[in-house]
């Protein structure tokens, strides 16, 4: 029986090597918070709230997070005593939405509780490979030549995924000169919603441009415009924003608004969640693949060991911390090599935070009791 005695919340920001520019919003910098759970009997476990600053990808902010993990999360997670994260999960689950701030905590759960019980985060997920395979995904840039640039540096780094993000008025001339110059390149397009669901004629351009998916054309809410525009392409439609919830999914697959799941942690509520809306894609034969939030180390080795499960039968955005971050916020940074992220093989997360380093970046700091 796992009991928490400590919680400690740490709201740390670190500078992004690149700006990133989505159809709603633009980072040079993030601000992640980090859980740390400690049980009555010494073990720690780490976890991380990868909620972007302002409500633009999802309706949560680090405010929202911050607020509501140490008011409502916290108080829960100091009360129950459970032998597997789910049970933990499950009473985390009377608080609605909040996905993100949910999130951190579940997968501190899981970190702890792999490592005490001796078995790898991935392993303990269901996980059964060695290595994943990574993507890039490149925000919006100011010229279509900056975006070639973009693109050319990630090929050269490995990577042999790329995901371009698209917004109204950015889309089939960069998306087009993307395959121009490079024809073999699997290469995707996301939206996040930005398009009004009457919308068809550019996504009948894209679908002339052998895409291996178009993720989130349309806004979250919009299942039945996801189905009707699924029925007149061949190119696959992927749900991001549209799948908070596990329910979420049942209603896409029958309704079928899309092909392909982006799985997030922070977006389903944690691992537990994420797990499940695995197991019924899985069920159906959709497949599906790791989406990030440009996690920290601790958020990131999460999503590497839940990559590893069988059916994220296409590569993550899992890249590599150098793509987003000089200096990681654990001792050794996750490293891509070829395309390829090495899963863990050691009990729990695999990776080890770097508290001076991170303690230099905290802007707040919390204990809870
Ligand atoms: O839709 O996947 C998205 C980043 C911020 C908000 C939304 C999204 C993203 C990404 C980043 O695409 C993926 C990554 O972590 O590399
Ligand atoms: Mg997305």
């Amino acid at each position: 029986m796992i009991k928490i005695d400590r919680v400690e919340l740490r709201r740390v920001e670190l500078p992004l090597v690149h700006r990133f520019q989505t159809s709603s919003h633009e980072s040079r910098a993030l601000e992640h918070i980090l859980v740390t759970l400690t049980s009555s009997d010494g073990a720690v476990g780490w976890g991380e709230i990868a909620s972007a600053s302002g409500p633009y990808y999802s309706a949560e902010t680090v405010d929202s997070c911050w607020a509501v993990a140490g008011s409502f999360l916290a108080p829960i997670v100091l009360g129950a005593s459970w032998e597997h994260p789910s049970e933990l999960a499950a009473d985390m689950a009377k608080v609605r939405g909040n996905h993100f701030a949910r999130a951190g905590f579940d997968a501190a759960a899981w970190a702890l509780w792999s490592e005490q019980s001796g078995v790898p985060l991935a392993e303990a997920l269901g996980g059964d490979r060695n290595r994943v395979e990574a993507g890039v995904s490149l925000g919006i840039e100011p010229t279509v030549d900056d975006l070639l640039e973009q693109v050319a540096l990630r090929v050269a780094d490995g990577y042999r995924r790329v995901k371009l993000k698209i917004a109204p008025g950015w889309d089939v001339t960069p998306v087009r000169a993307v395959r121009v110059a490079f024809p073999d390149l699997p290469l995707h397009v996301d939206a996040n919603g930005a398009y009004p669901a009457d919308e068809i004629t550019v996504f009948r351009q894209l679908d002339e441009l052998g895409l291996l998916m178009i993720e989130q054309p349309y806004a979250p809410r919009a299942l039945v415009a996801h189905a009707a525009l699924q029925a007149v392409l061949d190119t696959p439609l992927c749900l991001d924003e549209s799948v908070e919830e596990v329910d979420d999914l049942t209603t896409a697959l029958r309704l079928e608004a899309g092909r392909i799941l982006n799985i997030k942690v922070s977006r389903m509520g944690g691992l537990t969640p994420a797990v499940r809306a695995h197991d019924l894609a899985r069920s159906h034969s959709m497949p599906v693949w790791c989406g990030g939030m440009h996690e920290f180390g601790i958020g990131r080795a999460a999503n590497v060991a839940l990559s590893s499960l069988p059916g994220f039968t296409l590569p993550s955005d899992v890249s590599g911390s150098a793509k987003y971050y000089a200096r990681d916020i654990t001792t050794a940074p996750i490293v891509c090599t070829g395309g390829w992220v090495d899963v863990p093989t050691v009990p729990g997360l695999g990776y080890t935070p770097d508290v001076p380093f991170l303690t230099e970046n905290t802007l707040t700091h919390q204990a809870i009791p």
